[in-house]
């Protein structure tokens, strides 16, 4: 199924240099890189003006990540990674009707997805007729009639497909979603399904409330602070600032991480003199080089020590009367941890028992305790469990409704959070869709719809027959590109909606579309004026973001007006919900969310305040939102993988100069990786025991259900990481990652824990 010689994943690869990873993160090297993104791309002024607006009231929210700003802002907190994604949209380059004309499909395919990138923002809609291998120009009525006509004549509404990227608004996820339940499915998988889903399932059931726990002035009170899985100094560069402080304020910060990550060691911030001058803060106190997806077994040892330490001093360790009062479960943890032996939780984490014996000090002397956590937890098929035995750490200290305490999952996409509270979800509870019914008069589906690996299935295996994209690279950001691939095609019409080209363009139905929107950074003027969008960043924060700068072109929609355009060309005269008026003035999208949605009340008003609103959360103020009010404590097994010889455990992960399938340089500045992204990090004796060399070429294979899956063309470098861990970049070894080898319950693929061989290339 796969052609070697055919990577669908591109490359621009040049000779691959190493230096020594970087020691501190931020200073000067940050700034420069900073400054020279914005310039660039955007010319002087342009880039001054844009960052200057970045995460500021009355400007626009940083699509960078998803980490909140400080109520009291620093003159501009932006960071390098933050100004790359500004920069890389803000850019004046822009591709149309002449490139197209120029480039066909097939030769834009031999193109890097970095290259594809670079040209520039797409400035008008395109279409690729049946047979044609080019895109050229279509009217915005035509490309919405399309839609219409194509939607329109599926056999059924649930073989349309609507995938959301994290980017998205609150007011266009709403939008969206209520289109795809009018128009009559559930099918919304969007890229929190790869991402934080085992979070979100993880917690609802643990503790009632699928997202964090924490607020940002919580850092200021932790005694303690565990960073797992989690590589904050490149994709939440702004959260550093928050460590650093908590780290003043007298927080232990504890890694736990396969890696030594940049950052995590010593952190220099940008912004600050003593930051610029001098050899910066060394941020984590004790680092846990843990072996891939040995999370558990490391969390149950820290757990058997604290209950050890609590024998030994009893009332001094763990929280007796909380875990009484507000939890469930406990005794089983207690029986389970005996049970385990430290053999076992040695060999299984990777990690001594005397440093296990030191995480443990620090979370037992830990009045307030915060765990922070991304991909390193989730994208594991233990996924789940992984979150919930954080969530059994956490309860031991009963760290749950008091501030600088609590749950933490660190999101990725800027408003991945709000889009899912917005409706973006293939499993909408009852509740909701009643709501909507209500609201808008419509007959919504009840059938939960398709999650991400379960529309690609559904793609290829005929069930689903059109795409649509709002933002995202589904291609390449999904696993296993080549089936993937083959899905897309599959269909009669591929939709994306985007404002830069990617590699999910060009491969596609025997139609498609490419509508080219408004970006963040841009000017948003409708009907009644000069409108703003909202989002909801980690911590459950919903504030403004409005863009400032000239549209790169004059035939760009707004995102809101994109779906009113699909959504009136397909239901057309019979449905009842005003979609001009819902564009016209986003304030009566807000009140339609507030009809709709629990905790928005008075929401036009409250998010024109500074800094926004919170969104309700009872695990905050101390109550449980389970079915009978307590939380739980829960046992899982310590996932095993044998490796036989010559096989790895791999972890696909982001370089510093990426984000996520949006390449800015084949560097990975922090990890000393340069020109080379088709790289196999090894441990230096997995090397030599393997006779390989540095900078050899490689294929990597995974074999799982007896199908062999190959990413050629891959160079060795040695790397810091766990004996028989192999690490590689995403998107480049996605190829690598069986569409079916995905968690438990969230089913978030498990592009961290992959079973790989390595064939060196004659
Ligand atoms: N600049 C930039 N910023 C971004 C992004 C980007 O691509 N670029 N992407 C955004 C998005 S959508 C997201 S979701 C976040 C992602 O943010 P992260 O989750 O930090 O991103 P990853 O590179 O996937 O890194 C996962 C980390 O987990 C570690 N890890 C891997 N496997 C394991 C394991 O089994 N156990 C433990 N303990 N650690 C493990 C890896 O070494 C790595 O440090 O960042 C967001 N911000
Ligand atoms: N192997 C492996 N796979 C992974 C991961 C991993 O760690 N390992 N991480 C997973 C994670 S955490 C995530 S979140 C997904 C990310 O999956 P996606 O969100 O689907 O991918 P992105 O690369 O963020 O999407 C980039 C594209 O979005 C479009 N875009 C950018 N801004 C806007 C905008 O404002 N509006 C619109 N309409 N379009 C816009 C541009 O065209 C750009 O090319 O990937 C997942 N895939
Ligand atoms: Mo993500």
């Amino acid at each position: 199924m796969t052609d070697t010689d055919d990577p669908i994943v591109r490359n621009d690869d040049e000779d691959l240099e190493l230096s020594e990873p970087s020691e501190v993160a931020g200073g000067i090297p940050a700034v420069m890189e900073t400054m020279r993104h914005a310039r660039k791309k955007m010319g002087i002024f342009r880039g001054t003006k844009t960052l200057l607006r970045l995460n500021k009231p009355g400007g626009f929210d940083c699509p960078g990540c998803a980490w909140p700003d400080p109520d009291h802002r620093a003159p501009a907190e932006f960071c390098e990674n933050g100004a790359k994604a500004v920069a890389d949209e803000a850019t004046t380059d822009t591709i149309g009707a002449e490139f197209f004309a120029d480039h066909s499909i097939p030769e834009l395919m031999e193109k890097s997805g970095r290259w594809l990138n670079a040209q520039g923002r797409i400035a008008e809609p395109l279409v690729r007729r049946e047979n044609s291998d080019h895109y050229e120009p279509i009217s915005w009525d035509d490309a919405f009639a399309l839609i219409g006509d194509e939607l329109n004549a599926l056999q059924s509404p649930d073989e349309a497909i609507f995938y959301t990227s994290g980017r998205t608004s609150n007011e266009a996820a709403f939008l969206y979603q209520l289109f795809a339940r009018a128009f009559g499915t559930n099918n919304l998988p969007d890229c929190s399904n790869m991402c934080h889903e085992s979070s979100g399932v993880g917690l609802s059931e643990v503790i009632g409330i699928g997202k964090g726990t924490v607020l940002l002035d919580g850092f200021n009170y932790a005694d303690a602070i565990f960073v797992i899985g989690q590589n904050p100094g490149t994709n939440h560069p702004r959260m550093m600032t928050a460590l650093q402080k908590a780290k003043r304020n007298g927080a232990t910060i504890v890694s736990v991480n396969p890696l030594r990550e940049t950052g995590l060691t010593r952190f220099k911030h940008p912004q600050e003199v003593r930051g610029i001058v001098g050899g910066g803060t060394p941020l984590a106190d004790l680092f846990l080089q843990v072996r891939i997806n040995g999370d558990v077994a490391l969390l149950k040892g820290i757990i058997k020590r604290m209950l050890e330490l609590e024998d030994e001093n009893p009332g001094e360790v763990i929280d007796r009367e909380f875990i009484d009062e507000k939890t469930t479960g406990f005794d089983d943890v207690v029986a389970d941890v005996e049970a385990t032996s430290w053999d076992e939780i040695v060999d299984n984490s990777g990690i001594e028992r005397e440093e296990i014996y030191r995480a443990a000090d620090i979370a037992a002397d830990a009045d307030r305790m915060i765990c922070c956590w991304a991909m390193g937890l989730t994208q594991h098929k233990n996924g789940v469990a992984n979150i919930q035995q954080v969530v059994n750490l956490l309860l031991l200290g009963g760290h749950f409704g008091r501030p600088g305490a609590g749950a933490c999952p660190v999101r990725g996409h800027s408003n991945v959070q709000g889009d899912r509270t917005v409706g973006i979800w293939d499993k909408p509870t009852d509740e909701f869709l009643d709501r909507l019914e209500e609201t808008f008069g419509i007959d919504a589906p009840r059938d939960h719809g398709f999650d991400t690996v379960h529309a690609i299935e559904a793609m290829k295996s005929g069930d689903a027959d059109v795409f649509v994209g709002m933002g995202g690279n589904f291609l390449s950001a999904t696993p296993d590109t080549n089936y993937t691939a083959e899905a897309l095609e599959n269909c009669g019409l591929t939709v994306q909606i985007s404002t830069k080209l990617n590699r999910g363009h060009l491969v596609t139905g025997d139609r498609a579309l490419i509508l080219p929107c408004l970006g963040r950074t841009e000017v948003d003027v409708q009907q009644s004026g000069e409108q703003f969008v909202t989002v909801e960043n980690s911590m459950g924060i919903v504030h403004q973001s409005t863009g400032g700068l000239d549209p790169v072109s004059d035939d760009l929609l707004s995102e809101p007006a994109i779906v009113a355009g699909i959504a009136e060309a397909t239901l057309g005269g019979d449905d009842a919900i005003g979609w001009s008026d819902f564009v016209a003035d986003y304030d009566t999208i807000r009140d339609a969310i507030e009809e709709v949605i629990d905790g928005f009340e008075d929401y036009n008003r409250r998010v024109r305040q500074r800094g926004g609103f919170a969104l309700p959360n009872p695990v905050r103020e101390g109550q449980f939102a389970t079915d009978d009010g307590r939380a739980k404590f829960t046992v899982h097994p310590i996932p095993e993988h044998d490796l036989d010889d010559g096989e790895y455990l791999m972890m696909t992960i982001r370089s510093h100069d990426q984000f996520n399938t949006t390449v800015y340089t084949n560097d990975d500045r922090y990890r000393g990786i340069h020109n080379a992204r088709r790289v196999v990090m090894l441990n230096e004796r997995d090397i030599e025991e393997a006779g390989l060399e540095t900078g050899q070429t490689v294929d990597l294979i995974s074999e799982y259900g007896g199908v062999e899956r190959v990413a050629p063309d891959f160079r060795v470098v040695p790397y810091d990481l766990p004996r028989r861990s192999a690490g590689t970049y995403f998107p480049e070894a996605n190829v690598l990652v069986p569409v079916d080898e995905y968690a438990r319950k969230s089913h978030t693929p498990a592009s961290k824990s992959i079973v790989i061989r390595i064939r060196p290339v004659q």
